[in-house]
């Protein structure tokens, strides 16, 4: 389609209906973004959002009570719909809202496209977002908010894009998210509460690093558990259900680490995690003195966590996936913007302890990773982390930024 720059034409109502497509690729971080995205737009801007997913089975990992048989439910105020293959034809049922989200690029129907050409015709062309996935590197700025028209029918879709400037449509990051944190993060009962409830420890491990592991199997890891052992530090680390655990129960010689299930070597104790739903998914991060994290949903809450993170990018070909993490890095390592609380520049050997662990993390080479050396700049990693969830936190979020996209289309 043509790139131009138009601007849509319909009222926004009071209560804007909004219609958000989400197509499964893999894991968890498509149906993760958007239904974190259609509850805050429910709760903080008072939207009705049907939320069309075509993998209920995998939702349902994020939030246990999605019944897959249901064609229909509701759940937090969004009402969620089973995407089939066979849409049907438009009823009053499924008709087009004022707002129309396609996420990452997936392909929503022929007939309900049709449906908003429809709309169009009448008057209301409905506002045509996709909300494309997140990445630091440069060019996101000037591709944000292109258009770009139907050839056929004329309709304007809006390219959305997160990121990590003023000129990028930003994160998600619900309202209470970082005074939750704070509350957290300042009351030891509450962290304590939460090994109770996890592990059925009681309380968190004293003078130990605690680490959470949700990353994709890694050749790497071997080696890390190897340093991990033979730390002078303790190292508690907890590994949800999923693509890693199987690795970390094969280096301990076991079959499985399931849920509590934990085993030691030297100075290393690692936990199986239930896989928890997305509402607690935070409280892991918070819980942690470091994150490894993956991915997109993850990658993103790690930063509010405000604690070090090592990121384990999502893989594409042809290593495309380094140009973007070597985006973050540049913009993550950089010096925090002034007027950031605690904002001090970061040291070289801090930086390029983080930037070498990462790069390793990846697969940039077969070199292991050196623990000691990122451990040695974990409390000045922290300070960063901090400043950066600060700064980041200037900005405004995804979703507001999407209203107020929404709202200015019709002024
Ligand atoms: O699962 P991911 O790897 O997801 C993806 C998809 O693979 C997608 O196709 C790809 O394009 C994208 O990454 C970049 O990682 P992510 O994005 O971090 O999503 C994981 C979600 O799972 C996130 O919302 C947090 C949630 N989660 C829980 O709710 N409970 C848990 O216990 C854990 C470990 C994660």
């Amino acid at each position: 389609m043509p790139i131009v720059s138009s601007p849509g034409s319909s009222a926004l109502p009071l209560v804007p209906r909004c219609d958000l497509f989400c197509t499964v690729v893999d894991n968890f971080g498509d149906i993760g973004v958007c239904w974190r995205l259609a509850r805050q737009l429910v709760r903080e801007h008072g939207w009705s959002v049907r939320l069309w997913v075509d993998d209920l089975a995998s939702f349902r990992h994020l939030r246990p009570d999605i019944d897959p048989s249901l064609a229909r439910q509701r759940c937090d105020g969004v009402e969620v719909r089973r995407w089939d293959s066979d849409f049907g034809p438009i009823t009053d049922g499924n008709a087009p809202g004022d707002i129309v989200i396609e996420a990452f690029a997936c392909h929503i129907p022929d007939v309900f496209i049709e449906a908003m050409h429809a709309r169009k015709k009448a008057g209301s062309a409905p506002i045509w977002i996709n909300l494309e996935y997140l990445s630091a590197e440069d060019w996101v700025e000037g591709c944000h908010l292109q258009k770009s028209v139907h050839p056929q029918l004329g309709l304007v879709k809006t390219f959305f894009f997160p990121g990590f400037t003023k000129r990028t449509g930003g994160l998600a990051r619900e309202r209470e998210l970082l005074s939750q944190r704070d509350a957290f993060l300042s009351r030891p009962d509450l962290r304590d509460a939460w090994w109770q409830r996890t592990l059925g420890l009681p309380s968190a491990p004293k003078d130990a690093w605690v680490v959470s592991l949700f990353t994709y199997e890694n050749t790497a890891l071997p080696a890390l558990l190897v340093q991990w052992a033979a730390s002078k530090t303790p190292i508690v680390c907890l590994v949800p259900q999923g693509r890693i655990a199987p690795s970390v129960a094969a280096w301990f010689g076991r079959e499985t680490l399931a849920p509590r299930e934990s085993a030691t070597r030297g100075a290393l104790s690692v936990y199986g995690l239930p896989f928890v739903p997305q509402s607690e998914f935070d409280a892991l991060l918070w819980a942690c003195d470091l994150n490894f994290v993956r991915g997109e949903d993850s990658f993103v809450r790690a930063q509010w966590a405000a604690k070090p993170l090592v990121w384990h990018i999502y893989p594409q070909d042809d290593e495309a996936h380094h140009i973007k993490l070597d985006a973050f890095l540049e913009r993550y390592l950089g010096d925090p913007p002034a007027g950031t609380a605690d904002a001090r520049p970061l040291g070289h050997d801090a930086r390029e302890a983080l930037r070498t662990f990462w790069h390793l993390w990846n697969g940039y080479a077969s070199t292991p990773p050196d623990w000691a050396a990122l451990a040695a700049a974990l409390p000045e990693l922290n300070r960063h982390a901090r400043a950066w969830a600060c700064a980041q936190a200037s900005l405004p979020d995804l979703a507001r930024q999407l209203a107020s996209f929404a709202e200015n289309q019709v002024k």
